[in-house]
């Protein structure tokens, strides 16, 4: 048990998080408000993600039974070379060109069915429609990164209720995954074993901050998680990429999203805003085997539905800190029933 002010080591991104444990001795008491429940009609004639709509832009959605992908029609890159190139002369003044493709991807026609809400089978339909797309992205030759990510409830920045994820592909690393790529090829080189490999048996030891397994996929608290809820999903073995996922794999996964997403709706009682992504390895056509397929769930309450975390203050000028620690944090998670509240009632 820590109960004195510390700091953890992410060893994925080598940055450090300050913990203060004293702060939350008795986190979950008071007054936790009840949101009322929020209805969605299975079809929704003003969305813009339903079977048959208009898009903001103007273009028409299929009539679609299935996942649904399109091109995002306000892209944040574009696929085309520009010539408008800056050369500024300075070192301290860079910029460089950035290509990429973004995409939307519906889970399902349904407007009202978030991924713990989906069967299996169609959670690895959504997966499946994640690992094609990862990889008619991956083979542009200009294309060196695929983002598949959700951003889930409006308190995430999500525009549209309709249960969706979106994919950046782009011709440069991005931030995150510079860091992560660092640290586990400096891990494998020195260990001769993946870090996420490693880390995840080191877990199944301690059984501290595990939240859900099964032979193929573990979900857990991270020990230096910064967000209250913040939760890793990993492969058991060292799969670079969504495509290296076995069938058998693929249902593991399926069946470890919708614990986990089911437990974070079962905790207020609330459709469970978060951020999530997969990080896969680069798209550079090497074999990279320090790297663990994974996914990240970032979400950002923190007492109830409507208290949430800010990384405010002291985080946004020093470093990262939460109060209550990944191990009491989980025990919570974990305290909660695995079958969805919407279902119970
Ligand atoms: P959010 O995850 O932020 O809700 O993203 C929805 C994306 O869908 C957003 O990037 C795109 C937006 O550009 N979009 C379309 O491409 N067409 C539309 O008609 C609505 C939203
Ligand atoms: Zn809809």
């Amino acid at each position: 048990m820590f109960n004195a002010p510390h700091r953890r080591f992410n060893p994925l991104t080598g940055e450090w998080v300050l913990v203060s444990p004293h702060r939350a001795k008795r986190p979950w008491q008071g007054q936790v408000e009840k949101t009322p429940p929020e209805y969605l009609p299975q079809y929704d004639p003003t969305c813009y993600l339903c079977p048959g709509n208009l898009r903001a832009g103007g273009v028409q959605n299929p009539a679609y039974t299935g996942t649904f992908v399109f091109d995002n029609d306000f892209s944040a890159l574009l696929p085309e070379e520009s010539d408008d190139r800056h050369e500024s002369g300075h070192p301290l003044l860079v910029s460089a060109p950035e290509r990429g493709i973004c995409r939307v991807v519906c889970f399902s026609p349904r407007h009202d069915l978030t991924l713990p809400e989906l069967e299996i089978p169609t959670i690895e339909s959504v997966l499946e429609t994640w690992t094609r797309e990862s990889v008619d992205l991956a083979a542009r030759d200009f294309i060196r990164y695929v983002q598949v990510f959700e951003n889930k409830g409006a308190v995430m920045g999500c525009s549209n209720p309709h249960p969706h994820s979106q994919i950046w592909s782009q011709s440069n690393v991005p931030n995150e995954i510079v860091k992560e790529l660092e640290r586990q090829t400096a891990y494998f080189a020195e260990q001769g074993r993946p870090l996420l490999v490693d880390y995840i048996q080191e877990e199944h030891k301690r059984k501290e901050r595990i939240l859900a397994a099964n032979d193929h996929f573990t979900a857990l608290m991270p020990f230096w998680a910064v967000w209250p809820f913040e939760v890793l999903v990993s492969a058991h073995r060292p799969v670079a990429r969504l495509s290296d996922l076995t069938p058998a794999e693929v249902t593991a996964l399926a069946e470890i999203f919708k614990e986990v997403t089911t437990r974070y709706d079962n905790l207020f009682e609330i459709s469970f805003p978060y951020s999530m992504g997969f990080h896969q390895a680069p798209a550079d056509g090497q074999p990279h085997p320090e790297w663990v397929l994974h996914a990240h769930f970032y979400p950002p309450l923190l007492r109830s539905a409507t208290v949430r975390k800010f990384m405010v203050g002291y985080e946004m000028l020093a470093m990262p800190q939460r109060d209550i620690t990944a191990e009491i944090a989980v025990e919570r998670l974990r305290s909660l029933s695995g079958i969805h509240y919407k279902q119970r009632a």
